[in-house]
């Protein structure tokens, strides 16, 4: 079974599967038979967002997705490199990548200092609280008529700040995600397991998805890892060599921008973690 959301009447169904389709991410489109009644094939992807789980096996997340929030918060204080291994992903689906900081109710805590090494990408971060619901019209004014995906660690808020769109814009008769209570035990929490689709008025659609405590993209080339740091590509075209990987090689643009300021250590860090996984298999 599987839950289907028309595009006409906007009412979500749910809907049997055709025995062969076992495959099938939330946001993916598909063709139903004549009655109506059961799923005949999947329709082409535009992209799929995936990560490799920790035994290196592939798991699609969703597909056809066009905005993809990271979304951070002071607590749980996000992962070391989690922002750029996000952007590689984002980037080589290609979808527009944005940033989130949500739980802004908790004060002006220390976030700017991560947000620095993205100044000179065009992320646009969002400030927002679920809580108090500070920054959730200029939030929902930007998502209107995309899909867009929130992503992030558990517990950073996806769940609460979908539920508390939803609430806020209407949400007529579609679920509420349910959102974790980070009680002291830990105890009683609700962590998102699955993808799951909430349709926008007007077209467009929310997925929240579930928590990671770390992420790896898929790297199948160098080429991807090139793909998933624009700004090292572009600097790159700078390099004495064109196969430049910015590690020791003579007349490197890259290293030379880190040295003389325009390039945040903090990218070519990431770059070198990520080469060297890549490099590893
Ligand atoms: N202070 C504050 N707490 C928030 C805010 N948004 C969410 N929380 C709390 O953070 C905890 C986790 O929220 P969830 O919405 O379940 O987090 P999530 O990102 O969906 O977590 P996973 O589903 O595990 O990935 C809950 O206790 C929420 O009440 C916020 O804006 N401010
Ligand atoms: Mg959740
Ligand atoms: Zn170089």
């Amino acid at each position: 079974m599987a839950d289907i959301a028309a595009p006409e009447d906007a009412e979500p169904r749910r809907i049997r599967l055709h025995r062969r389709l076992k495959d099938l991410a939330c946001g993916d489109r598909v063709e139903l038979d004549a009655a109506g009644e059961q799923v005949q094939r999947r329709l082409p992807r535009d992209n799929t967002l995936v990560r490799q789980d920790g035994f290196g096996r592939r798991k699609v997340i969703a597909a056809n997705i066009d905005t993809v929030w990271i979304v951070i918060a002071p607590s749980p204080m996000p992962a070391r490199y989690l922002i750029d291994r996000f952007l590689v992903a984002v980037y080589n689906l290609p979808a527009r990548p944005r940033i989130l900081v949500n739980k802004q109710d908790t004060g002006p805590a220390a976030p700017s200092e991560w947000l620095a090494p993205y100044a000179h990408l065009d992320l646009d971060p969002l400030h927002v609280s679920a809580r108090s619901g500070y920054g959730l019209d200029a939030l929902a004014e930007a998502a209107r008529g995309h899909t867009n995906i929130l992503i992030g660690q558990s517990g950073v808020g996806k769940s609460s700040l979908i539920a508390a769109l939803l609430e806020r814009h209407g949400s007529g008769e579609i679920k509420l995600p349910e959102t974790g209570d980070l009680g002291a035990s830990g105890e009683g929490r609700h962590t998102t397991v699955t993808a799951q689709w909430y349709p926008l008025t007007g077209g467009g659609a929310w997925i929240d998805s579930p928590g990671v405590r770390d992420f790896t993209p898929e790297l199948e080339s160098i080429d991807a890892l090139v793909r998933g740091f624009p700004d090292i590509e572009a600097l790159g075209e700078g390099c004495r060599f064109r196969n430049c990987r910015h590690q020791t090689e003579p007349d490197c643009a890259v290293r030379d921008a880190v040295d003389q300021g325009p390039l945040p250590a903090a990218r070519l860090d990431a770059w070198n973690a990520l080469l060297e996984t890549l490099e590893k298999h």
